[in-house]
């Protein structure tokens, strides 16, 4: 940190409160905002971290009218889950609010007028949809019709979720509202702009020529924004549900969910610190930090800072943005919508106990630079051979030891040998590395040096054997285990941003006191002659089958998708009834049915066609066992060319449906018929 700062603010991404949080957002914003809120605050800086729920905006209203309940109902549901899971996660918020609250919308209220009567935002009349037998405007996603690019009817205004496609509501066919179905009339309206332009040289030299030590990813996309030139902006929207516009014949706008919800920052500081939240705003040495996910940038390194500047007072610009990539799961892109996720609260009830698990797992895997993938694979192989085989393993050999040869009691270390001398030294240089990256917000490497403590405490036993010198040199296990517990002692602090019900319960079974990060490097930090508690167990195994269950869970969201998504083939070409009909369909009794050697998806058929025994051949194995099949009737065309397949003659076809997800289902008459029956 080059300039000297005071206090540190922390802001994390207000979640939409239209759903529960998932494990995107944890690695994107909460997970890694926790780390280094907890980093400073072992520092013993002036740290506050503030966070909220984003209870404003088109997709809570859309929810509420799919449920038929009201916004409010909505956001109350998703603001009690995510505060809930986030508390219990350890995410260590000094105050997690939501954007209702009468405060912010005074804040939010007052914000605007600010700039209102400063002449800061510009008038424009514009055309938007207008829904005129509901009598509103309706916003783009209320816009439905016809998508010029793939004709799905149900495309939204802003995008068609059949191809993906990103819309404008006059490129839509057909629009109409997806209110009341009656087709969208284009309708002028008046809203207030921030003319982002009038700021572009002061954010072009705040952040292209202030902040070049930013993320690449952040820095480049603030650097394309900038270059492209900004346009006025629209603060304001036609619709009922939001901070209303604050001015005289605004009846019916709200403010734009993106000009409220970063002033909830503001507003979440003010409900906690009611008498300071100025320092923690204006004074430039307050350092402000915003961790947010990648689709955030534009609204907090332009937007936002836009809005400051034109508010003035002093208000501080962000020190740094660090926004974190995209987390996948199982190589899908994460959606609500489709319920392609893993969400907090399940997981917390799935796994209990397994914060640190999950914590873990979404920052030694986070997508600080790129891109990356969740996998439940991933997530048993990080607890079991790293938490586990790892820092568990360690930790569980110091302390076990400790009772067995000096019943818990910490033996006093003796001259240290080279042996301890180099350990000390790649402790220090591990503690510097880990710090370095912790300071910088590279929090992936920052938990594999907290890791190679474990490690080193590992290869320190493994290379001193105190076991094996019990008997014939005592003072050495001395050194040894005191060694050991000291390194342990080291884990309990660096891992407690990382995870501190870990780092706590370790804490505790030592008999540390107060944990503080300038601890990290020293191999005196618990007195000889003090006493530990027992070993008690800082992870265990997570089991193939809870891992299976998971998969299985994301099998069957995947299939309800497909289903939902699925449409009949369209209608083949017509074919005259003279044709039709020579083909010649009859119902058979399976006399025999084997699987075919050497062929996965084959099954054998000898049908008794009323006349004779005939073979077919079908590709439906993998749906039906043969025994289950022997006795049943069946569909066939019988007037085929016989078919060689895997040397076997098939004499016709047999009749199956393909059903949405793939499956084969077998055609049978509702009831018994006699064999050879003609289908017709
Ligand atoms: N609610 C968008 C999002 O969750 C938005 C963030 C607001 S931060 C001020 O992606
Ligand atoms: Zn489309």
């Amino acid at each position: 940190m080059e300039k000297k700062f005071k206090r540190t603010l922390i802001t994390t991404a207000l979640p939409y409160a239209n759903g529960p949080v998932h494990i995107g957002h944890l690695a994107g914003v909460y997970v890694p905002a926790d780390i280094y809120a907890r980093f400073l605050r072992l520092r013993g800086e002036d740290v506050v971290m503030v966070g909220g729920s984003d209870e404003h905006g088109v997709p809570i209203t859309l929810r509420a009218r799919k449920e038929g309940i009201t916004p409010q109902e909505v956001v109350d549901r998703y603001h009690a889950i995510i505060k809930e899971s986030l508390g219990e996660l350890g995410v260590s918020f000094d105050v997690y609010s939501r954007t209702t609250s009468d405060l912010h919308h005074q804040t939010a209220s007052e914000f605007f007028r600010h700039l209102y009567d400063k002449g800061e935002f510009i008038q424009k009349t514009a055309l938007q949809p207008y829904d005129e037998k509901g009598g509103e405007f309706l916003a783009d996603r209320y816009v439905l019709g016809t998508c010029p690019r793939c004709g799905n009817e149900n495309a939204y205004g802003d995008q068609c979720e059949a191809c993906g496609s990103s819309l404008n509501v006059t490129d839509l066919i057909n629009p109409r509202s997806a209110l009341t179905g009656e087709p969208v009339k284009m309708k002028e309206t008046t809203h207030w702009y921030l003319p982002l332009d009038k700021w572009e040289g002061r954010l072009r030299e705040w952040i292209l020529e202030g902040h070049k030590e930013w993320k690449t990813n952040v820095y480049g996309q603030c650097k394309s924004w900038l270059d492209a030139g900004l346009q006025p902006r629209a603060v304001s929207r036609d619709l009922s549900w939001g901070v209303p516009v604050p001015v005289e014949g605004a009846e019916g706008k709200v403010l734009y969910v993106w000009f409220d919800a970063p002033i909830g920052y503001i507003s979440n500081t003010k409900e906690i610190l009611p008498d300071s939240w100025e320092k923690w705003w204006k004074d430039p040495e307050t350092r402000v930090v915003n961790f947010i996910g990648k689709d955030n940038i534009v609204f907090h390194c332009i937007v936002f800072p836009a809005m400051l500047m034109a508010y003035g007072d002093n208000f501080q610009l962000p020190d740094n943005v660090p926004a974190n990539e995209f987390l996948n799961l199982e190589g899908d892109k994460i959606s609500t919508s489709r319920n392609w996720a893993v969400w907090l609260h399940e997981y917390l009830q799935d796994f209990p106990g397994k914060q640190d698990v999950l914590r873990y797992v979404l920052t030694a895997n986070a997508p600080e630079t790129k891109d990356n993938d969740f996998t439940w694979a991933d997530f048993q192989a990080r607890n079991n051979n790293e938490l586990v085989a790892i820092l568990g393993n360690f930790v569980n050999r110091a302390v076990v030891l400790t009772h067995k040869y000096f019943g818990g009691t910490v033996p006093a270390a003796g001259e240290l040998q080279p042996v301890e001398k180099q350990l000390e030294a790649d402790l220090t240089a591990t503690v510097k590395a880990l710090t370095e990256a912790l300071e910088t917000f590279h929090f992936r490497e920052a938990l594999k040096q907290a890791m190679e403590i474990a490690r080193l405490g590992n290869r320190y036993l493994q290379e001193t054997e105190p076991w094996k010198l019990a008997k014939t040199d005592p003072e050495r296990v001395k050194t040894i285990l005191n060694t050991a517990l000291q390194l342990c002692a080291n884990l309990a602090v660096v891992f407690e941003p990382f995870t501190p019900f870990m780092s706590g319960k370790l804490a505790g079974m030592l008999g540390m006191g107060q944990l503080s990060w300038d601890m990290a490097g020293s191999l005196d930090l618990i007195a000889a002659g003090s006493q530990i508690g027992e070993a008690v167990l800082l992870f265990d195994k997570v089991e193939d089958d809870q891992i299976q269950a998971q998969i299985h869970r994301l099998e069957e969201s995947k299939k309800a998708n497909e289903a939902a998504a699925w449409r009949p083939e369209p209608q083949a070409k017509d074919v005259d009834f003279d044709t039709f009909m020579l083909s010649d369909m009859r119902v058979g009794t399976v006399v025999e049915c084997e699987k075919v050697p050497k062929a996965d998806k084959l099954l054998r058929f000898l049908i008794d066609d009323g006349m004779e025994k005939r073979t077919i051949v079908s590709g439906i194995a993998k749906y039906y066992k043969p025994e289950e099949l022997v006795g049943r009737q069946v569909c066939f065309i019988a007037n085929l060319p016989p078919r060689k397949l895997k040397g076997i003659v098939s004499q016709g076809m047999i009749l199956s449906a393909v059903n949405s997800d793939g499956s084969i289902v077998l055609l049978s008459p509702s009831s018994p018929v006699a064999p050879g029956a003609k289908i017709g």
